[in-house]
């Protein structure tokens, strides 16, 4: 033992001497400011320490883990479970961090069985959800994950969040050993030890931070939004919209969404009548008709009430408060006076839902409006990382009052049942466009994506009828979404 304390102490005052811990302050992944800052992919640069750091978190957990496999997270931890493979003739599997949209490629690399033991190897652990992603690869894949084995815990709350999801987390260090250390070796004073303290005391995560989609799709989604009926999810609604949208839904039998993409008012209204009585939402991009003003607004709203339907016009709100206000409510479009709802980057924060509110407040309390934020885009090679998807998910949580709920493609990001999940990119002929889009059927986007309500474009307006195709749709995805809610068996 006395050798393993010799063998930590040196390990971390080499990190400190490198620059791997530093102390200050800095601005997390997750949104808080951190005294005290890991950064271990620099001891790339140093392979001594690179080989003493893998061979002793190996060693450690001897005895502890068994496994077939080793799978570092990419990417700092990648080459440590290299050296660990290679040292200890252990197999590798390397993750890839890319989305899945990327068609067929395999998620993970390297060979294996199904039932295969994997333990997967990290850095720097905070709240858990790299490892809880990778897992869920892994297992998607068939392989058992039972253990992480981390360099640095920094006791956040990420070892209980991992052991909620049945996973044990091994760990060399913690941020107080490591703070035990320094300060022994006076590379630290006992204010940064106290501040450290301070700030681990204030700022634990807990496993509700991170919602890992199912292993198989929706498989043992319980009782969340996936498994509810819509009638039911309307009482839990705190957005009126979003309740009247889940009703309207419920009444009308239907989750299809057509966007409207044609360039002039007369051809908008013509579609408009076709596909409306089988949608739920009618999706429009206002800024590409060439004549769109005060007559396709009122035929649209007059369709919209003869129909039951409700308009969503898919702006995609992105700038300072200031400017999504006046965006919102002025200009040729005036959204906010006739779109039941929009859509918005929340690539700027709460401030992008301030600005519609602004707007809002204006216009008058009787209107109801709502609005989806965009998490995850439908294009091949979008930028949203877990991080930026988890963000925009507590973020439309906190306000869901008047976010009705978030545009994206995976089942596990959205859980309130009061809010919706609406997934574009869906369409039977399933070849991309040529332009980046992404297609999955109105059966794939519902039972797997998570769709609440599917947006079909082309696949409707490039249709010789477009309404028997609106209709075809929808009873494709209402057939789908009664399988999901078990209301009736395939
Ligand atoms: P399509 O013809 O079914 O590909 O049209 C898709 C529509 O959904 C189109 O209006 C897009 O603006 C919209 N869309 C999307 O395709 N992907 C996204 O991630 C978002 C919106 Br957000």
């Amino acid at each position: 033992m006395l050798e393993l304390e010799t063998r930590l102490k040196d390990i971390v005052v080499k990190l400190f001497e490198i620059n791997a811990l530093k102390f200050g302050d800095f601005k997390m992944k997750v949104g808080v400011n951190s005294p005290v800052y890991f950064d271990l992919r620099v001891v790339v640069s140093y392979p001594e320490l690179m080989e003493q750091i893998s061979v002793l978190l190996w060693e450690f957990c001897q005895g502890e883990v068994a496994c077939d496999h080793v799978c570092g997270v990419p990417y700092t931890a990648l080459p440590i479970a290299t050296l660990i493979s290679s040292r200890f003739r252990i197999p590798m599997l390397i993750r890839r961090k890319e989305t899945k949209q990327y068609g067929t490629r395999r998620l993970v690399e390297g060979s294996f069985a199904p039932g295969d033991r994997c333990v997967i190897v990290e850095d720097v652990v905070t709240s858990g959800s790299s490892i809880l992603e990778t897992r869920q690869d892994l297992r998607a894949e068939g392989l058992s994950v039972t253990h992480a084995l981390v360099v640095v815990d920094r006791q956040q709350g990420g070892a209980q969040a991992l052991q909620q999801h049945g996973l044990s987390m091994l760990s060399l260090l913690t941020l107080s050993k490591i703070m035990h250390i320094l300060c022994e070796a006076g590379r630290v004073d006992r204010a940064v030890v106290e501040s450290v303290t301070t700030y681990l005391s204030r700022t634990q995560f807990d496993g509700s931070n991170f919602a890992p989609a199912p292993e198989k799709p929706l498989a043992g989604a319980g009782e969340g939004r996936l498994r509810m009926p819509l009638q039911a999810r309307a009482e839990l609604a705190r957005s009126p919209v979003a309740a009247r949208l889940l009703r309207l839904m419920a009444r009308k039998q239907t989750t299809l969404c057509v966007a409207a993409d044609v360039t002039t008012a007369s051809e908008l209204l013509e579609l408009a009548g076709q596909v409306g009585p089988h949608v739920c939402l009618l999706k429009t991009h206002a800024d590409i008709l060439g004549d769109f003003g005060e007559a396709a607004v009122a035929g649209l709203l007059q369709l919209a009430r003869r129909h039951d339907f409700l308009l969503l016009e898919d702006r995609k709100f992105a700038d300072i408060g200031h400017v999504v206000q006046l965006q919102y409510s002025q200009g040729p479009h005036r959204i906010a006076s006739w779109a039941d709802l929009v859509t918005a980057h929340p690539v700027s924060g709460e401030a992008v839902l301030t600005g519609l509110s602004a707007a809002l407040a204006a216009v008058g309390p009787e209107v109801q409006r709502g609005c989806f934020l965009v998490a995850e885009m439908s294009s091949q090679g979008h930028l949203a990382s877990p991080d930026y998807l988890a963000a925009t998910t507590q973020l439309a949580e906190r306000q869901a009052r008047l976010v009705c709920g978030l545009v994206c493609q995976s089942p596990g990001l959205l859980r309130a049942p009061g809010q919706l999940q609406l997934t574009p990119g869906v369409r039977l002929e399933t070849a991309s466009d040529g332009l980046g889009q992404c297609y999955h059927s109105p059966r794939e986007a519902v039972l797997e994506r998570g769709a609440d309500v599917a947006v079909v474009g082309r696949g409707v307006t490039r249709a010789e009828d477009p309404g028997a195709a609106a209709r075809r749709y929808r009873d494709l995805l209402w057939a789908a979404y009664l399988q999901r809610v078990g209301l009736q068996a395939e």
